[in-house]
């Protein structure tokens, strides 16, 4: 017999930290449990697949190193207004990976000054518990396991890699192939309704599949929904299928 999961209420109810708050409130109220990654590559295309995705999202992720004109004014002004605007949080997927002094230099300086607009933000936790004292403000999504194939994410890798992570005030919850403890939000990429893969190591699966096997809180789709035809079309159906599969899951 499979184990029952908790649902978003009772997530709710139970969460330690104000972003896990945010995040399982704002699912709740949008019915929604999609997160869209943005892994576009201009400003204008960021803010206008923000407008486009915003009323479907609870969350739009990241890479923001990854924007070549990017502008602190013209691109997270108007990006932090979108996520105003359409009820959604900034998740950087900055997968920090150093020692605590340089991640928090890295997360307060440079051009990006991500401690200033993100939500939340993920971290490698191979740095150690105390690599993670700097995300004092926002939230952080530990990488446990990661979607591509050949990943050095084994299940000791995990075990040890949950354990810091668990442990930790600042961490919401992890990036995850696999289950976590009910306590953690379990955010899952390599999504995709089209394609089992990429040709470049991501390996894919379906909403169904990983609403009822891993018993995830929130699914993360990139090219499913950015490289579609209509992205708010896409936004839309992902969103429905996310929800049907977490009221199935339940
Ligand atoms: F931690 C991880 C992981 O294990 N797999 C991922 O794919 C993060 N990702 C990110 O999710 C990746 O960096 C992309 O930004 C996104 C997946 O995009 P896709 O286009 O849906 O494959």
């Amino acid at each position: 017999d499979e184990k029952k999961r908790l649902s978003y209420q009772e997530k709710f109810e139970n969460a330690q930290h104000s972003v896990s708050k945010k995040l399982l409130e704002t699912a709740l109220a949008k019915e929604s449990n999609l997160i869209a990654s943005a892994d576009v590559t201009t400003t204008a295309e960021l803010l206008a697949l923000a407008e486009k995705v915003g009323p479907h999202i609870i969350a739009l992720k990241t890479h923001i190193d990854i924007i070549s004109d990017f502008d602190y004014e013209k691109t997270i002004v108007p990006l932090k207004a979108l996520a105003q605007k359409h009820r959604f949080l900034l998740m950087e997927d900055r997968k920090f990976a150093d020692i605590g002094n340089t991640q928090e230099l890295q997360f307060t300086s440079g051009v990006f000054k991500i401690t200033d607009w993100a939500d939340f933000v993920t971290s490698q936790v191979i740095g150690g518990y105390e690599s993670l004292d700097c995300f004092k403000n926002v939230g952080v999504v530990a990488i446990v396991g990661m979607s591509s194939k050949g990943t050095l994410t084994t299940s000791a890798y995990r075990e040890e890699a949950l354990k810091v992570a668990a442990s930790h005030p600042n961490v919401i919850g992890g990036v995850s192939q696999n289950q976590l403890p009910d306590e953690m939000l379990l955010f899952t990429p390599g999504v995709n309704l089209a394609d089992s893969g990429d040709g470049k190591g991501q390996q894919y699966n379906t909403p169904e599949h990983v609403f009822k096997t891993l018993h995830t809180d929130f699914i993360i789709v990139g090219r499913g929904i950015y490289k579609s035809e209509n992205p708010e079309e896409a936004a839309f159906i992902y969103k429905n299928e996310g929800w049907e599969a977490y009221q199935k899951s339940l």
